[in-house]
């Protein structure tokens, strides 16, 4: 209840905000962000976002915050792309209930075109858990995205029960392979040959894969030689502002 009502003038308050962790090639050469929403509370401090992501979401408040993200997010990158003079891959999280709410698309396709953005610029991640709700009637939904020239990510891939026939008949350019299954590579072998399965399947299936949570040279080199296209993790950028993000880019580029 707490947070649920914190949450309310959360918007207007101005306590959301939006940091960007940069996705880097196996080399360190800079790809792209994706986009992860904070909030820093007057009441409660800061509070992490798997803690009030899903009441914002029982608590019909997704559409305004999921609206926010989606503005903020646009009007951020295009400032970034703006000042250094070039685009780059921005990736944004969208929840189950987004991609249900009617006219999602439409809107959302909308933004960016209103941002001077270009389509082919902007990923979705779309949870895996989602996937296996109801993939008769989430297909469709992904496929206006996909007709639109936008990528559709899995993230989280390997914490749901994906079967593999779902996995093909997704209209999926990405999966991202979960931080729990990185940080265990070098602990049991059979976790590495899970990733290295992973990145395989995903590769005949024509899906660039991306590692999330990576935090050492050594994951760094093991995810380049079982041929991982992205890597995301503190080893390489932690989330930043889009100013820190300028700076970041202007480093690495
Ligand atoms: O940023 P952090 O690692 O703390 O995020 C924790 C969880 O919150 C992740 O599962 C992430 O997907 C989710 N999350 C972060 N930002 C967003 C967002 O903008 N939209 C949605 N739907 N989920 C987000
Ligand atoms: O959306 P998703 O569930 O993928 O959320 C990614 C989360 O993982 C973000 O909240 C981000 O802050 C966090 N994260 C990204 N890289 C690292 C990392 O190297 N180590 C840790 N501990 N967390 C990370
Ligand atoms: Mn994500
Ligand atoms: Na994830």
């Amino acid at each position: 209840v707490k947070i649920e009502q914190a949450l309310r003038s959360a918007i207007s308050d101005d306590e959301l905000f939006m940091v960007y962790q940069p996705q880097v090639t196996p080399e360190g050469d800079f790809y792209g962000v994706e986009a992860l929403l904070r909030w820093q509370s007057a009441t409660l401090g800061f509070v992490p976002p798997d803690r009030f992501i899903s009441v914002a979401e029982t608590s019909g408040q997704m559409p305004a915050i999921g609206n926010f993200i989606t503005q903020q997010t646009l009007k951020d990158v295009k400032e970034v792309q703006s000042t250094l003079n070039r685009s780059f891959h921005t990736s944004i999280n969208i929840s189950v209930r987004q991609l249900m709410e009617v006219g999602f698309a439409e809107r959302f396709i909308q933004s960016i075109q209103t941002n001077n953005l270009d389509n082919a610029s902007i990923t979705l991640e779309i949870t895996e858990s989602l996937f296996i709700e109801d993939i008769d009637h989430i297909v469709p939904l992904l496929q206006e995205f996909k007709d639109h020239g936008l990528e559709i990510s899995m993230d989280d891939f390997g914490t749901g029960y994906s079967s593999l026939s779902v996995l093909r008949r997704l209209p999926i350019d990405e999966l991202k392979i979960d931080k729990s299954f990185i940080d265990v590579m070098f602990v049991d072998e059979s976790s590495q040959k899970m990733v290295q399965n992973i990145i395989m399947i995903g590769k005949n299936l024509e899906m660039d894969i991306v590692a999330e949570g990576v935090e050492t040279q050594e994951q760094v080199n093991i995810l380049k030689a079982f041929g991982c296209d992205r890597i995301q993790g503190y080893h390489f950028a932690k989330p930043m502002r889009k100013e820190a993000l300028v700076q970041y880019i202007e480093e690495h580029d």
